[in-house]
C-alpha cells in the first residue's frame, strides 16, 4: 500500500503532493513502483497533529480520488475516520477505506455496512494531538488486540462482513517504542483475529528514536521492520519507499517458497 499524503503538514512529504495533478504524479510513481492499492489521506494523524474540518478534508481528497480513479488501474483507498468522507470518497471510486480511529466515529460502521467496501480497521489509543502522552498498557499485544475484537465485532453485528475487515495493530499510535516493537515481535498472535494484517512502519519516530536517523535516513530501519512484519504474517504494508518495499517482499516470498 503506497502512501499519497494530500496534507500541508504530513511529516515526511507534507505538502508536496497537494494539487491533483501533482498528486497524480505521485501515484503513477508509486503503481510503476509495484505497488498495489494506494492510500490517499487529507488529514495528518501524525503526533501532535490538528483535526481538520470536513469541507476541507473533502475539498483536499475529492479531486485527487477522481482522477486516480480515471487515470490509474489499481484501487484506491481512502484515509478517513469520518463517515461523510468515506461516502463522498467511494461515490468518487476509492475501492476501500483505511480508519485509524476504527470506525468509532458514530455512524461509521453502518455507513461502511451501505457502501460495500473493505475497511481496515487500526488501533489506536488516545487521538493524534495526546496519543504520545504517557502510552501505558497491561501487555500491549492483548490490550489492541482485544481493542480489535471489539471493533470487528461492532462492525459485524452494524451488518457488514467479516471477510471484508482488515486489522492494524497501529504502530506509532499511542505506543512507546518498545510497545511498537512488541508488536511487530509478536505479530503472529494477531492470526487468531482471523481478518488479514495491515502494518505501516515507514520511516516512524519509533525507528528514529533508536536509530537517531532523522525522516528522511530511515529507510533501512522502515525495511529491517517490514521483514519482521512479514515472517510474522503481514499481509499489507503501508509504504512511503514502494520501489524497496516491493523488492522486500518479493524476496522474503521468494524465501519463504523455498522452507
Ligand atoms: C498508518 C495509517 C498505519 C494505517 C498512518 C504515518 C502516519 N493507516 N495512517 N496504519 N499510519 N492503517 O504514515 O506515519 O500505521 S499516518
Amino acid at each position: 500500500m503506497g502512501i499519497l499524503n494530500i496534507t500541508p503538514d504530513s511529516f515526511s512529504d507534507g505538502g508536496f503532493f497537494m494539487s491533483a495533478d501533482k498528486a497524480l504524479a505521485q501515484a503513477r510513481r508509486l503503481e510503476r513502483d509495484g505497488a498495489a492499492i494506494i492510500d490517499v489521506g487529507g488529514e495528518s494523524t501524525r503526533p501532535g497533529a490538528q483535526p481538520v474540518s470536513l469541507q476541507e478534508e473533502l475539498d483536499r481528497v475529492l479531486p485527487v480520488i477522481e482522477v486516480l480513479t480515471r487515470e490509474i488501474s489499481i484501487p484506491v483507498s481512502i484515509d478517513t475516520s469520518k463517515p461523510q468522507v468515506m461516502s463522498a470518497a467511494v461515490r468518487a471510486g476509492a475501492n476501500m477505506v483505511n480508519d485509524v480511529y476504527a470506525l468509532r466515529e458514530p455512524q461509521a460502521p453502518e455507513t461502511i455496512a451501505k457502501l460495500g467496501v473493505p475497511v481496515c480497521l487500526m488501533h489506536m489509543r488516545g487521538e493524534p494531538r495526546t496519543m504520545q502522552q504517557h502510552p501505558s498498557y497491561d501487555d500491549v499485544v492483548s490490550d489492541v488486540k482485544e481493542f480489535l475484537r471489539d471493533r470487528i465485532a461492532a462492525c459485524v453485528g452494524a451488518g457488514f462482513n467479516v471477510s471484508r475487515i482488515i486489522v492494524d495493530p497501529g504502530f506509532g499510535f499511542g505506543k512507546t517504542p518498545t510497545h511498537n516493537l512488541e508488536l511487530i515481535n509478536r505479530l503472529a498472535d494477531f492470526r487468531d483475529l482471523a481478518c488479514p494484517v495491515l502494518v505501516g512502519v515507514s520511516r516512524k519516530s519509533s525507528i528514529g528514536a533508536i536509530l537517531d536517523r532523522p525522516v528522511d535516513q530511515r529507510l533501512a530501519g522502515s525495511l529491517a521492520l517490514t521483514v519482521m512484519a512479514l515472517l510474522h504474517g503481514a499481509a499489507i504494508i503501508r509504504a512511503h519507499d514502494v520501489a524497496a518495499t516491493v523488492d522486500v517482499i518479493r524476496m522474503v516470498e521468494a524465501l519463504a517458497q523455498v522452507r
